[in-house]
């Protein structure tokens, strides 16, 4: 039984009864773009810290390797390349008129153990777009700029965003201060990636300015795959909190201490773990993740020193988000103390829940309705730099059905036929905002931020 989505235009995408979008109902230049962007995905994963999974972190040499791929395809798809201060990647394509780009894209850097598509497929989709106007020679009536973020999910310095908190100026120097588990701090790795960390803190030298941010990139959840949808349109996203949280008590032989003469900190902080998981569920909307964790030193036959792990707290509401973290303390502070353990307790991030701007996003809902897909909204329980771009920018995000709503996982996969659905949308999208600039008021007065900001460095 196929269903057919009422469509604007000759086709309309085919939906078969698993839900899949059938290849030959999608018009096939969005095929054979979809392909190249898939094929790239492919070529990217080859660039990881670690040989047998795919790690990118900030500032390292497989960092550096998907960038030069990157650049060389921005390149081909007709735009000069430069890279910022933190060492963000950008591509520009000249509008028929100058004034501030509409900005796609989003990050190259991956988490531990990683899909292929995190990042990467909201990167090449943006190229795919931007290429086609250069093969017709179409220029938009603005110019238009792909970003791919050098840090967004803030693997390597425990703090998300850096490539985009960069581009608003945003950067302050305890950031800079932050070490890696090596030692390195932030301002130091910059160097050594070859930015310059003397701009980083200088909003009116590094600042740029852009008149929207649209970003496509997979859901990474189940709910699309659930509805049948290849794609969908992205309400608001989550605000999130990332902590650092250390129990510390006393180490010792693990032969000869008895056990009631211990102060052993991983008894707290699986108490604790077991709290967060317990006070989570009871939040409705909430999520809290304990995802790394550790005894130190670190032996079989040592009683633990020490336990770092991360807390990270996620709600489409800050108040309970917030409300949610307090209590987490207050549970982490009468555990440490029932077990005369040391508690410290570091919040790392805060960040906002976001809404989408209604405009741009009923152009992007538009464009998904002219494909002749159904338009589903949705909230983003995941993080993205629209977050941080939406403090001086109007922005929209389009999300691909995730395979069974995995991410942040090597099994992570989007399908070729969703990822020409999404070129195809997009597409729509920039002829829709090139109509609008043409006929009504400008992006700027439709509300984009003012340009808070000088011109591009
Ligand atoms: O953590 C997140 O939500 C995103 O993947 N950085
Ligand atoms: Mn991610
Ligand atoms: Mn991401």
């Amino acid at each position: 039984m196929f269903r057919f989505w009422p469509r604007r235009g000759p086709t309309a995408p085919t939906v078969a009864a698993d839900g899949s979008v059938l290849p030959g109902s999608l018009p096939s230049d969005a095929l054979t773009r979809g392909q190249r962007v898939m094929e790239r995905c492919n070529l990217l994963a080859r660039h990881s810290e670690e040989a047998d999974r795919l790690t990118r972190p900030y500032g390292t040499p497989s960092l550096r390797a998907a960038q030069n791929d990157v650049a060389a395809w921005m390149r081909s798809a007709g735009m000069e390349t430069r890279q910022d201060a933190i060492g963000n990647l950008i591509g520009s394509y000249p509008g028929r008129h100058s004034g501030p780009p509409l900005l796609l894209g989003s990050h190259l850097d991956t988490v531990r153990d990683a899909g292929r598509f995190d990042g990467m497929l909201g990167v090449l989709v943006a190229i795919a777009v931007v290429e086609h106007l250069h093969q017709r020679n179409e220029r938009l009536p603005f110019p238009v700029e792909v970003v791919a973020f050098a840090d967004e999910e803030g693997l390597r310095f425990h703090t998300a965003y850096l490539g985009s908190r960069f581009l608003i100026g945003a950067l302050d120097s305890t950031v800079l201060a932050l070490r890696d588990e090596a030692g390195v701090t932030l301002q130091e790795a910059v160097e050594v990636f070859g930015g310059n960390a003397s701009a980083l803190l200088f909003p009116d030298s590094v600042s740029y300015s852009f008149a929207g941010y649209v970003e496509c990139h997979l859901e990474q959840g189940p709910v699309l795959e659930h509805l049948q949808l290849p794609v969908g349109v992205v309400s608001a996203i989550a605000g999130q909190s990332r902590i650092a949280v250390a129990f510390s008590g006393q180490a010792g032989h693990a032969g000869t201490v008895p056990m009631d003469l211990r102060r052993d900190p991983l008894g707290a902080a699986a108490e604790f773990v077991l709290a967060v998981e317990e006070a989570a569920r009871e939040c409705e909307g909430a999520v809290a993740t304990v995802g790394q964790i550790a005894a130190e030193p670190g032996a079989s036959n040592v009683i633990p020193g020490r336990v770092p792990l991360t807390l990270d707290v996620r709600h489409q509401d800050d108040v309970q988000r917030h409300e949610l973290c307090r209590h987490l303390e207050t549970e982490a502070r009468a555990i440490a103390g029932r077990r005369a353990i040391d508690l410290g307790w570091r919040i790392v991030e805060d960040q906002p829940a976001v809404a989408c701007d209604p405009a741009l996003t009923a152009l992007l809902a538009d464009a998904v309705a002219a494909t002749g897909c159904p338009v589903h909204q949705l909230p983003s329980g995941a993080g993205h730099d629209a977050v941080t771009l939406s403090a001086i920018a109007p922005v929209a995000m389009l999300f691909v059905r995730c395979v069974r709503g995995i991410s942040h996982h090597p099994d992570e996969s989007v399908s070729l036929e969703d990822t020409a659905v999404a070129i195809d949308a997009l597409d729509r999208f920039m002829a829709g905002l090139a109509q609008k600039q043409m006929a009504g008021p400008d992006l700027q007065a439709g509300g984009c931020a003012e340009d808070a900001r000088a011109g591009p460095e």
